[in-house]
């Protein structure tokens, strides 16, 4: 199925650092990730977190990397969609992948996914696009929430480990690093953008815009989504003052240089032969992640 995205989505995606697409994933490939996510929630790869302390209700699993286990997965960020998404909202010729994260909330979930950007944990600099694909109706109050314009503020804030608090990125060379403003307790300050999602939507946001999510309260259903994340032409690989999440090793990329190296699958244009053959040895090597 060819994704059709008008200049004026395009346009919105680069002002905005947002933009919602609807019905952009068949059912076939819907298919096939909801097996993927039931074979995911089973045997959860070595760098899941289930989110949800003792006595939190609800459950939340994060993960991180599955496609490197999970085929469904796999097949899907080579093969689907997204790459075609990634290029076209970046306006970019090539399109390499870097990695997949899978958001499980079962019902009475309270937890929230704190508000947080999705490229400092990435030792990567340049243009990167997140797409967010929900595998289930969600409704506005539990849907990914992001900050309009956020991705353009020129600030890049430290990571933290969601689980128990511990920081990333707070060693004394991380000073570039902002802590994350309280945007829970002041959301009239910003401009909060969230839509009503179906199977088949996407959300797909910059690297570098803020953003967060509900729990999974006052719904009937489990809520599950998948995120990929992708790389545009000028995307550089970069050090960070602290491991990434994930954090890739093998690559022999010294920092400036492009991620477009074959370590990291380039996706689009659709790969020929040989890049198919080089994603086998990236599961190899991102089989050496540290958590
Ligand atoms: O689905 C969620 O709760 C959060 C998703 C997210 O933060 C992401 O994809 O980066």
């Amino acid at each position: 199925m060819a994704v059709a995205i008008s200049d004026a989505q395009v346009e919105t995606f680069q002002r905005d650092g947002v933009t919602h697409l609807k019905g952009v994933v068949d059912r076939d490939w819907l298919a096939k990730l909801e097996a993927g996510v039931e074979r995911n929630i089973a045997h959860p790869t070595p760098l899941h977190t289930v989110q949800t302390t003792q006595g939190e209700g609800g459950f939340f699993l994060s993960d991180i990397c599955m496609s490197q286990q999970i085929p469904e997965f796999r097949d899907f960020m080579l093969n689907g969609p997204a790459p075609a998404i990634a290029a076209r909202l970046m306006k970019s010729q090539k399109i390499n992948f870097f990695a997949d994260t899978l958001w499980v909330k079962d019902v009475g979930t309270s937890k929230r996914t704190r508000w947080h950007q999705d490229q400092p944990f990435f030792w990567v600099d340049g243009q990167m696009t997140v797409i967010w694909f929900p595998l289930d109706p969600v409704a506005k109050e539990n849907s990914l929430e992001l900050v309009r314009g956020s991705h353009t503020w020129n600030r890049w804030f430290a990571p933290e480990l969601s689980k128990d608090g511990r920081d990333l990125y707070r060693t004394a060379s991380g000073a570039a690093f902002e802590r994350m403003p309280d945007i829970e307790s002041s959301r009239g300050e910003y401009e909060i953008l969230s839509w009503a999602v179906e199977p088949g939507d996407c959300i797909a946001f910059n690297g570098l815009t803020v953003h967060g999510a509900p729990g999974n309260q006052g719904s009937a259903r489990r809520r599950r989504a998948l995120s990929s994340i992708w790389m545009g032409d000028d995307a550089r690989y970069a050090e960070r003052p602290s491991p990434g999440r994930p954090h890739f090793e093998g690559h022999g990329l010294k920092p400036g240089q492009s991620v477009d190296c074959g370590y990291f699958p380039r996706v689009w244009p659709r790969p020929g032969r040989l890049e198919a053959e080089r994603f086998a040895r990236f599961t190899d090597a991102g089989l050496q992640i540290r958590n």
